[in-house]
């Protein structure tokens, strides 16, 4: 690794950086495969055994499978700021779930995931769900040039969902334009009150082919009605059982494209998050409902993407990171089915909770390293997060970072390659209320919850009492040990509050 450094010592004095041809085979292709709302017990290697999921299953297999590894957060947009900035997301505010509308909440200039990695010579790529917001605030105008964006904090290329699927507008982004647009049909975007004559949800239920059960009653869009209203761009708008193929098409197509440098995908998965519209060829194989069926078409992607990356003899040099952005949910707003056709199906496995909770089944997701080259293939109960992934990519890539870029990033690395088990000691845990993780105590914090909750039936884990588990007796977070613990209790809330104040300053503009 000196040598390394060294190298691109000589080359940056050179003016040769980034060092791309010389020393591409020490860096190995990175992909980042997130899923949306995937749980902890949804996959066959999580022990899940009702849904068939053989091509993650081989991945886990063939690379080490994670039982400790975090999300920094319940939530979508909170979790994916943390894995792009190194930074947990409750120190700024304007993190928790964005509307379709909403401006860049990644600060230009700070260090990046994908900034990082552009620096270390890689060709970078986002291909999927981002709701990280776009543009400058009040200025976001479909129909022009779209920026700030990734390509503005890091990527060299998008191909995105500007939210969720449930949320407005229903168009790809690619690079700084929407895909297919006709500027003869305009798109135009409200979060606040409805605009152009297209009918919405709660006008007009006999139009949809997929009810709400909560939200989700406004403009309909290919029979579904979504949070938010939009007009226009009709020949731009997505097919919902076409968005998993499409994804995976783009995301091939990037791996094709950069397979002669070293590269970074982040592949963002929408399944399995709502509204969930399994392409025909998947409806029914799991035989656990619309969600088991989205899962089965979540690990056909994984299969389709590992099968170009041997189709171009890229496997071993290839770093293939599977996980999720939060814990899992089953009724997440649309009237699917998804509750009463699970069919035994435990989404969280043996964990309490899931999207939305400050339990274990908030935060603790799957995670796989496969990396021929390098990892050996195996099960590794230490404690990682999400957010180390920054500071533990430069350290792999050979990059010094300043003292605030990823500021509560940890080095892992040897964790995450199954080298040591330095993974964490601590973990801040962001559900609905907070969570302190010390080794196997957790700590949640006394808390009310807001006023408007996410009507799902997922346990959030609000109490006005304080809460102390001991995970390694009691996965399942079943016994409160505050009252025969009082000083572990102690121990834990200062420790949260102690992380709270360390404020970690975040970069801004250089
Ligand atoms: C909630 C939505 C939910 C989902 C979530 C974001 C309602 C009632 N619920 O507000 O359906 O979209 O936001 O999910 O609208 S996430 O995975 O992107 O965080
Ligand atoms: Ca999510």
């Amino acid at each position: 690794m000196k040598m390394f450094r060294y190298f691109i010592f000589i080359a940056s004095v050179l003016g040769l950086t980034p060092a791309v041809p010389l020393f591409a085979a020490d860096r190995p292709n990175i992909i980042l495969i997130v899923a949306d709302d995937l749980g902890f017990g949804d996959l066959g290697c999580y022990g899940a055994t009702r849904i068939p999921t053989p091509n993650v299953d081989r991945l886990a297999r063939e690379g080490l499978r994670f039982t400790d590894a975090h999300a920094t957060s319940a939530t979508c947009t909170p979790s994916r700021y943390a894995i792009l900035t190194g930074q947990y997301p409750w120190r700024k505010k304007g993190t928790g779930i964005l509307p379709g509308d909403a401006a860049l909440i990644i600060e230009l200039g700070r260090t990046t995931l994908p900034g990082m990695l552009q620096k270390a010579g890689y060709k970078t790529g986002v291909v999927g769900k981002w709701h990280l917001g776009l543009g400058t605030k009040g200025e976001l105008d479909w129909n022009t040039e779209i920026k700030p964006g990734p390509l503005e904090i890091g990527f060299d290329y998008c191909f995105l969902m500007p939210a969720t699927a449930d949320r407005v507008p229903c168009v790809f982004l690619e690079n700084h334009r929407v895909a297919n647009l006709d500027p003869k049909d305009p798109i135009t975007v409200n979060y606040d009150h409805p605009i152009g004559d297209e009918p919405t949800g709660k006008e007009h239920p006999e139009l949809l082919k997929m009810k709400p059960s909560h939200g989700h009653d406004n403009t309909i869009i290919n029979g579904i009605s979504r949070i938010g209203y939009m007009s226009g761009g009709h020949a731009a708008r997505w097919v919902d059982q076409d968005l998993a193929d499409t994804f995976t098409k783009k995301a091939e197509a990037f791996i094709e494209k950069n397979q002669s440098q070293p590269f970074f995908l982040y592949f963002a998965t929408h399944d399995p998050h709502v509204p969930r519209v399994p392409h025909p060829r998947f409806v029914g194989k799991s035989g656990c409902g619309v969600r088991g069926d989205v899962i089965v078409e979540f690990d056909w992607c994984v299969g389709d993407v590992l099968a170009t990356l041997e189709r171009l003899h890229l496997t071993t040099n290839t770093m293939v990171i599977l996980t999720s952005d939060n814990g899992p949910v089953v009724d997440d707003g649309y009237q699917d089915g998804a509750v009463q056709d699970l069919n035994g199906h435990r989404p969280a496995g043996p964990l309490r909770g899931g999207k939305y909770s400050g339990f274990e089944g908030g935060t603790r997701v799957p995670l796989i390293f496969r990396w021929p080259q390098r990892v050996k293939p195996g099960v590794t109960d230490v404690l990682v997060s999400h957010v180390d992934f920054v500071r533990s990519f430069a350290s792999l890539t050979g990059q010094k970072l300043d003292a605030n870029a990823g500021p509560d990033s940890r080095d892992v690395l040897t964790a995450f390659l199954g080298e040591s088990k330095k993974g964490r000691t601590q973990l801040v845990e962001q559900g609905g209320p907070f969570g302190m993780r010390d080794g196997l105590w957790k700590y949640i914090e006394p808390a009310k919850g807001p006023k408007i909750r996410p009507r799902t039936p997922t346990k959030e884990g609000y109490s006005s009492e304080p809460q102390l588990y001991d995970l390694g007796q009691d996965l399942g977070e079943t016994k409160n040990l505050d009252a025969t613990h009082p000083d572990k209790t102690r121990q834990l809330l200062e420790e949260l509050q102690t992380e709270r104040k360390a404020g970690n300053a975040v970069e801004r503009k250089k």
